[in-house]
């Protein structure tokens, strides 16, 4: 089973389509992150009219709250959520070591108390799946380790042997439960260190995949190490699948990481920020507190046609927000979605005509002006 295919190259930059049981994706693509089966503040519809092809939810809260048993009454999140395209659920790993209580990692797995009440839960590779497939995830993810920023070398073995050893247990749980219907994603680790990076990806790689994450990035490292670790790690996955890297970045970030071979990206900052006040548009993130927005009848981004900016001003934004109205998160997280959703699709475009280099010229030019 072939999902996906590439349509076009600009560069190392590539532009492809993703097929799910949900339908098609076009890749680059921006997953807005709906952690808890919703994207905070956004209706689906709101969430379809911004663009968004597919969401992000996680297995780590929903697994705790509401549970598998309460979401596989409804056949999976699609129908509890009121969401009928595509869905990547990540494995768990990740919120287990940044939000569990008294975690402790075996071969076995993750053993650990929910942030919530306290109780007791062990989640392996095994268990991930079957969670993400009760959830009916479109796109399952592996169960992995991933480091805190600096790890040593030797943290960072044992770190991507144990993720490898994990991936091939997710894959044969996984064969053997779906038939391979829904997609599993690896994901590489190895921290800071490109001889481990090119270890994790070779053994990743090695297991086969229908698509390939590249984790351990975005941790509190400098920007500059993430950028390296990243196109050294890019053009080391099998360039007949997709690309993803996990929870990152800003504007700049995706526009260099396409730049490099990136398909797929999921991050919190849009809606986030968005919930800050923090607003970005071609010209660079504006805080819409700022006093200069007191008067401005004019919309957050001129170029940008999202609801938000068709019908409201700067100055109304600016006013709900700091008299915390709720609509101020709607309208503000609308935007912000919508920026993210169309500068990955104007990379699209600019890889189908041939003209990516240009376009990331034009993206910097826009923010120095
Ligand atoms: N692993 C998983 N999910 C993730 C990460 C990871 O390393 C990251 C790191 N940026 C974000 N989300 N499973
Ligand atoms: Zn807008």
């Amino acid at each position: 089973m072939i999902d996906f295919k590439l349509i076009s190259q600009s560069g190392a930059a590539r532009a492809g389509v993703f097929d799910t049981l949900h339908g098609q994706i076009e890749t680059p693509v921006f997953m807005p992150v709906g952690t808890l089966a919703t994207v905070k503040a956004l209706s689906p519809e709101e969430l379809k009219a911004a663009g968004a092809q597919i969401i992000l939810g996680n297995t780590y809260h929903l697994y705790l709250r509401p549970g598998c048993d309460i979401v596989g009454r409804f056949a999976g999140l699609h129908r509890f959520m009121h969401w009928d395209r595509p869905i990547l659920t990540d494995s768990g790993g990740f919120q287990v070591f940044s939000l569990a209580k008294l975690r402790k990692l075996t071969e076995a797995g993750y053993a650990f108390q929910s942030h919530i009440d306290g109780s007791r839960h062990m989640l392996s590779p095994e268990k991930s799946i079957e969670v993400q497939i009760c959830l009916n995830s479109d796109i399952i993810m592996c169960l992995d380790q991933c480091l805190e920023h600096p790890a040593s070398h030797e943290q960072a073995v044992a770190a991507l042997e144990l993720t490898t050893r994990w991936a091939a247990r997710c894959k044969t749980f996984w064969r053997e439960q779906t038939e391979c219907r829904n997609s599993l994603f690896g994901i590489v680790q190895g921290g800071m260190f490109a001889d481990l990076r090119q270890r994790s990806a070779e053994a990743i790689a090695e297991i086969g995949f229908p698509g390939y994450a590249i984790g351990g990035l975005s941790v509190g490292e400098p920007k500059d190490l993430m950028m390296e670790m990243a196109a050294h790690t890019l053009p080391l996955l099998p360039a007949d699948r997709p690309r993803y890297i996990m929870g990152v970045g800003t504007p700049e970030d995706l526009v260099e990481l396409v730049a490099l071979g990136a398909d797929m990206f999921d991050c919190v900052m849009p809606t986030r920020n968005a919930r800050n006040g923090q607003m970005f548009t071609d010209r660079g993130t504006i805080n819409i507190c700022n006093a200069r927005f007191r008067d401005d009848e004019g919309p957050v981004d001129p170029s940008c046609d999202c609801y938000t900016c068709r019908h409201y001003s700067l100055a109304y934004l600016r006013h709900l927000y700091t008299a915390r109205e709720i609509l101020a998160y709607r309208l503000n997280s609308i935007h912000n979605v919508h920026y993210y959703v169309n500068l990955v699709n104007s990379m699209r475009e600019a890889i189908l005509a041939g003209t990516f280099d240009q376009f990331r010229k034009a993206f910097y030019t826009k923010r120095e002006g």
